[in-house]
């Protein structure tokens, strides 16, 4: 859902909120007395200096490095681990000759190390990017070996092995093989070429500025980095929402220099593209996908790009998608569409990512028959088949849009001869556009996991093993995750954020690790090891999202944000009474949206059978996503013996609390992290506190307005004169605050 241009709509409390959080976060700055001071550039690649007694054991580490190939890859692996090792152990290896390996953390393929030494085997087969790390005798001399089979594998062995290091996992012996989920591990970015980001929170474009490639791109290069460090192999640099230009002869000439600067890094570079661009830019009278002169515009254009980019990834397709122009203007299907633009790919190994996002957004929400949540299915299921194998269709990981809480999209089950993959969404558009603390890694691994029970008794299906193409057998397929960095020395604005970017690189890579695993990997590298900060840093991170959820969107009602505007500030009257389909139907009796088969949308009737009867019956559909799938009284009791209306109550009152705690939380961290990170994220928490607060009375106001029922605690419904301020904020919040909530609730008066 989503107001025309996001820039334009955002209304006057989030220009104050944006204010005040800007100003709060220059005083912070102003103030920061610490000598070394960190901007959160680094992120986890900070490769800190270990303690003496840290590093010792790594006395034993090999002093030489050898380099087995030329390829651009293997030199940037060379240098990253000549750098991590120097950072961290003040040691210099010293690059030495393939002939004499002696004493050296050997780097190559496994096709170059067999050359030096035919008997060094993996325990297993190695697949495209996995790696292999073992200490190894070579010749009579003691190594550690990274290798890989291809290129792109030594690099991220030398990232694991740095990893290693900074968290100070011992290295004797060791003989680990890892191997990536799936192929697909993309990002992408939704950069318009006049340098904003749509959605995005951290700052303008790294790559485009004024209409054309930035003159310098350093970050660009940077970016790479990053994304490599955490196995992410590709990154689509446009918004979605494409614009035709991008595929002028004289811009793609510019993307170019972007590939390039992608390329050291094993990072493959795509491009959105607006599937009107043969008659838009092109010259044609048409765009129909099955007019011949339209396949051979495609096939020039790629040739074309594939001259300037030999390694280009493909492109990605946001088609009859709000407002954007697609196959159904000449009445063809998705898979013709995607056919044509594939097969102009598929002679240099291009791939094409079709979204899934394709719905009516001028529903009539009079009819209560009519479901948004429908239409991905309703659209792809009935071509499943139809696409060429170099089509991989994007699926956002629930059917409506990124919201905080959301069951899995049925598209996954229901296609079984497609590829597919799934897309989350990293940068915070509705979980608090990363001015809240939101750690989506829980979320995701609910939904990775979540079985689909395809084929019902004969064992798991989650939604991971169908992307990754493992249930179906499919070719290719994997994890896309919208990104939106941007030139904010932290790159996502807040740094906390940034676990959110790691988190999906290593469940791209690995679904199976553990939310905990993975922030406890992230907060070591990325604050050190003080036991305090390992501690407080983890509990505040897992349970950010249910904190979030519970002052934003309880019992899988979505976000009930404002979805025609900022999507961020509350708005529950937002949703309904439009064609955007974001309802939640919530009125004087009851809320929810019915869709049952039996008397509802029939939106359930999408999921595998088993899910289906999960979900359909009141005694057995979760509380957490009832909302989502019926419509209850208000009365409604829930299986935690709670009414509907008691719950939304003491569920925002928890989590205004529990945002607060946040606060004393992170205080505890004051010298154990350094000033002026801890400066930044406090005004941030401080911020948060506050605004929990007036999402609180903003939301219970309202619900109690609609229903006319007390809240049992006699919070709720007080006039704006007696509500009291959190106590604990500090003078800047306490005021910003007060002004907030007083608009606020003049703002709700009207609803009367
Ligand atoms: C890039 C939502 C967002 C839009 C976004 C769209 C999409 O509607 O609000 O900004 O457009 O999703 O994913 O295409």
């Amino acid at each position: 859902m989503k107001s025309t241009s996001p820039f334009r709509a955002v209304r006057r409390f989030a220009v104050f909120g944006a204010a005040f959080i800007g100003a709060t976060l220059i005083c912070a700055a102003l103030v920061s007395q610490s000598a070394a001071a960190e901007d959160g550039a680094e992120v986890w690649l900070r490769y800190s200096a270990l303690s003496p007694q840290a590093a010792k054991p790594y006395q034993r580490l090999p002093s030489h490095s050898v380099l087995l190939g030329d390829a651009a890859v293997l030199h940037t692996a060379q240098q990253e681990l000549l750098r991590g090792v120097a950072q961290m152990l003040g040691r210099t290896l010293r690059p030495s000759a393939a002939s004499s390996p002696q004493d050296a953390i050997i780097l190559g393929t496994l096709a170059q190390l067999h050359v030096l030494a035919p008997a060094v085997n993996p325990p297993q087969e190695l697949r495209s990017d996995g790696y292999w790390l073992k200490a190894a005798k070579i010749h009579g001399s003691k190594c550690l070996v990274i290798t890989a089979a291809n290129e792109r594998g030594v690099l991220y062995g030398v990232f694991a092995l740095l990893s290693k290091i900074a968290r100070e996992e011992g290295l004797s012996n060791i003989d680990e093989v890892q191997q990536p989920y799936a192929p697909i591990r993309w990002v992408n970015q939704w950069d318009n070429l006049d340098g904003r980001i749509e959605r995005g929170y951290g700052g303008p474009s790294i790559f485009f500025a004024d209409g054309n490639v930035r003159s310098d791109l350093t970050r660009a290069g940077e970016y790479a980095r990053l994304l490599a460090s955490i196995g992410i192999n590709g990154c689509t640099i446009n918004n979605v929402n494409a614009a035709p230009g991008v595929l002028e002869e004289s811009f793609i000439a510019q993307v170019s220099r972007i590939a390039d600067v992608f390329r050291p890094w094993g990072v493959q570079l795509s491009m959105s593209v607006d599937l009107s661009s043969p008659k838009v830019m092109g010259g044609l009278d048409t765009f129909d996908p099955l007019d011949p002169p339209v396949a051979e515009w495609w096939r020039k254009k790629v040739d074309e790009i594939y001259r300037r980019i030999p390694d280009f990834g493909g492109f990605v397709v946001k088609a009859d998608s709000e407002g954007r122009l697609g196959p159904s203007t000449y009445g063809r299907t998705p898979a013709d569409a995607a056919n044509v633009i594939a097969r102009a790919l598929k002679p240099h190994g291009g791939v094409v990512f079709y979204r899934a996002f394709v719905y009516n957004h001028h529903l009539d929400w009079r009819d209560p028959k009519n479901d948004r949540a429908k239409a991905a299915y309703d659209n792809f299921h009935p071509v499943d088949g139809a696409f060429d194998d170099n089509v991989i269709i994007q699926i956002k990981n629930g059917p409506i849009d990124f919201q905080v809480r959301e069951p899995v999209s049925p598209l996954f089950a229901g296609l079984r001869r497609t590829n597919e993959a799934v897309e989350l969404q990293i940068t915070q558009e509705y979980t608090g556009q990363q001015r809240h603390l939101c750690f989506l890694v829980p979320t995701w691994k609910e939904a990775l996991d979540f079985d689909m029970r395809v084929y019902f008794d004969a064992g798991p299906t989650p939604v991971k093993a169908l992307v990754a193409g493992r249930v179906f057998h499919r070719p290719v397929g994997g994890f896309v995750g919208v990104a939106n960095v941007g030139m904010d020395a932290n790159w996502l604005g807040s740094p906390l954020a940034m676990a959110n970017l790691y988190g999906f690189g290593r469940l791209a890579w690995n679904p199976d690790l553990s939310a905990e695993k993975i922030i406890d990997e992230w907060t070591s590298l990325t604050f050190g090891r003080d036991p305090l900060v390992l501690k407080t840093i983890a509990s505040m991170q897992l349970n950010s999202w249910h904190v979030y959820e519970s002052y934003t969107g309880p019992l899988g009602a979505g976000t009930l944000t404002n979805i025609l505007g900022n999507h961020y500030d509350p708005g529950p009257e937002s949703s309904e009474e439009n064609g955007w389909g974001q309802w939640h139907r919530a009125d004087h009796a009851g809320i929810g949206m019915d869709r049952t088969v039996a008397t509802g949308t029939g939106y359930i009737g999408q999921y595998p059978s088993a899910v289906e009867k999960l979900y359909e019956s009141l005694a057995s559909c979760p509380d957490n996503l009832l909302l989502f799938f019926h419509h209850v009284p208000y009365t409604y009791v829930l299986h935690s013996g709670k009414t509907v209306i008691q719950h939304i109550y003491d569920s925002h009152y928890d989590g205004a609390d529990r945002a607060r705690d946040f606060v004393s939380q992170w205080k505890t961290l004051e010298g154990h992290v350094d000033a002026e990170r801890y400066r930044d994220i406090l005004a941030r928490l401080e911020y948060q506190a506050g605004q929990a607060v007036v999402w609180r009375d903003a939301i219970c106001n309202w619900i109690y307005r609609l229903s006319g029922i007390a809240d049992d605690q006699g919070r709720v419904g007080k006039p704006v004169s007696e509500a009291v301020p959190p106590a604990g904020l500090n003078a800047d919040v306490h005021n910003y605050f007060t002004s907030l909530l007083t608009l606020r609730l003049a703002h709700l008066d009207q609803f009367r």
